[in-house]
């Protein structure tokens, strides 16, 4: 057993009476990928403490538990930075959709790249993450839109998880947007991606069904019918809902008890309380909300009133949201929702592993994963105060320095 000491550990357990759950003069104490205990170091048992053939000195670090980005479309070909170019000199959407931008753009871009190039440029992406203490994240499909090219972008995902020490949970997004060649028939798009489903589920390749519920883009009740092929496999369903207008795809999601419903500005009150009576997790994405200079602001408020959980993620992807701190995201939930910072930061441990159905992890006690990490800072609330630092001392990923 590994032990380690002169930390201060936030463990975000939310049953503790300290804010954060925070232990001062802790220690923690490692079996192989496990947490074993945590607590006080006064408190620690001898006999544990003989076991302990490996000792670490924090050197009066904070540790936290490994941060979870739980909404990223982290596997893209290409970038979309002359659009912003373009925007930013005065060209509408319109003029833009006409010179092949936008996110057909990043279609094209995803179709046309190898399987080794596309994980060269995430690579990149990846290790950005990785460097501020990332240690699982959600990674999206959604820009092949074609079984090969969905195939591809899960393929790179899963293989970005087995070379990296990370955990990559997979999420096949194939009602993300209309591929050109569907034009017109969305409806015919919808049984392409029920067929798609199985087939990349039989590859082991799918942990969970995500879709993008939206006026320009696809209905409640097209929805529900990918969604109705999800459950048939088994699979957990999220959704990208009541980003642009209230669509009710909250509710929709709420109904097929999904794990998040994600950006949500537009959320209304009915759909909160479904979200809160199936337990739906919301994921928060301030970095979509200020790239595309959005507004209105999630109704965090209401939230909180109806006990939902909120997470807080990255987004990352070409389009709305080309971010790859999540440290800048909590920073972001606080300034622009209002969030506190110990929720900005549960937002992205205990409720971002609850986002992904994960209960091994994004709290500090034992038996959960030993993910956890090591910060150059007094207090947790620096983690969101902030704005470009990255205070990471070291990662630890299933018991192992990374
Ligand atoms: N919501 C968004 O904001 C992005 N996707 C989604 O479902 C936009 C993606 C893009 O423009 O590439
Ligand atoms: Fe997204």
């Amino acid at each position: 057993m590994k032990l380690w000491t002169n930390a201060t550990v936030a463990t975000m357990h939310p049953a503790a009476a300290q804010a954060y759950g925070l232990v001062t003069d802790a220690a923690l104490v490692v079996d192989g990928a496990q947490l074993h205990w945590v607590g006080p170091r006064g408190a620690l048992p001898p006999e544990l403490l003989a076991q302990c053939a490996a000792r670490h000195d924090c050197g009066g670090a904070l540790i936290t538990p490994g941060l979870i980005d739980c909404h990223t479309h982290l596997v893209y070909g290409g970038d979309r930075a002359q659009e912003f170019e373009m925007r930013l000199k005065g060209a509408s959407y319109e003029d833009i959709a006409r010179s092949g931008g936008g996110i057909v753009s990043t279609v094209q871009a995803t179709r046309q790249a190898t399987p080794e190039q596309l994980t060269a440029q995430s690579s990149v992406r990846l290790a950005q993450l990785l460097s501020e203490g990332v240690t699982t994240l959600e990674i999206k499909s959604g820009y092949g839109l074609a079984f090969e090219h969905e195939r591809k972008m899960l393929q790179v995902a899963r293989a970005l998880g087995e070379s990296h020490a990370v955990a990559v949970r997979t999420t096949f997004l194939g009602a993300h947007a209309l591929p050109p060649e569907f034009a017109g028939r969305a409806d015919d798009y919808v049984d392409e991606v029920v067929r798609m489903l199985p087939l990349l589920h039989a590859q082991g390749l799918v942990d969970a069904v995500d879709g993008f519920c939206e006026r320009i883009a696809f209905s409640p009740a097209q929805m529900a019918r990918v969604f109705d092929a999800a459950r048939a496999l088994g699979l957990p369903v999220k959704l990208h809902a009541e980003q642009l207008s209230d669509s009710g795809g909250a509710a929709l999601a709420a109904g097929f008890k999904a794990l998040s419903c994600d950006h949500l500005e537009w959320l209304s009150e009915a759909g909160a309380e479904a979200m809160a009576a199936a337990g739906c997790v919301a994921v928060l994405l301030p970095g979509a909300f200020y790239f595309l200079r959005e507004t209105k602001v999630p109704p965090v408020e209401l939230l909180r009133r109806k006990g939902v959980p909120i997470a807080i993620a990255t987004d990352c992807n070409p389009g709305s949201s080309p971010c790859t701190s999540l440290l800048l995201m909590l920073n972001m939930a606080c300034t622009l929702f209002r969030l506190t910072p110990e929720e900005a930061l549960a937002g992205v441990t205990r409720h971002a592993a609850q986002a992904l159905g994960l209960p091994d992890r994004g709290m500090l006690a034992p038996g959960m994963r030993a993910d956890f990490v090591l910060w150059n800072v007094r207090h947790p609330a620096q983690l969101s105060y902030a704005l470009g630092a990255n205070p990471c001392i070291q990662t630890i990923h299933e018991g192992e320095p990374r």
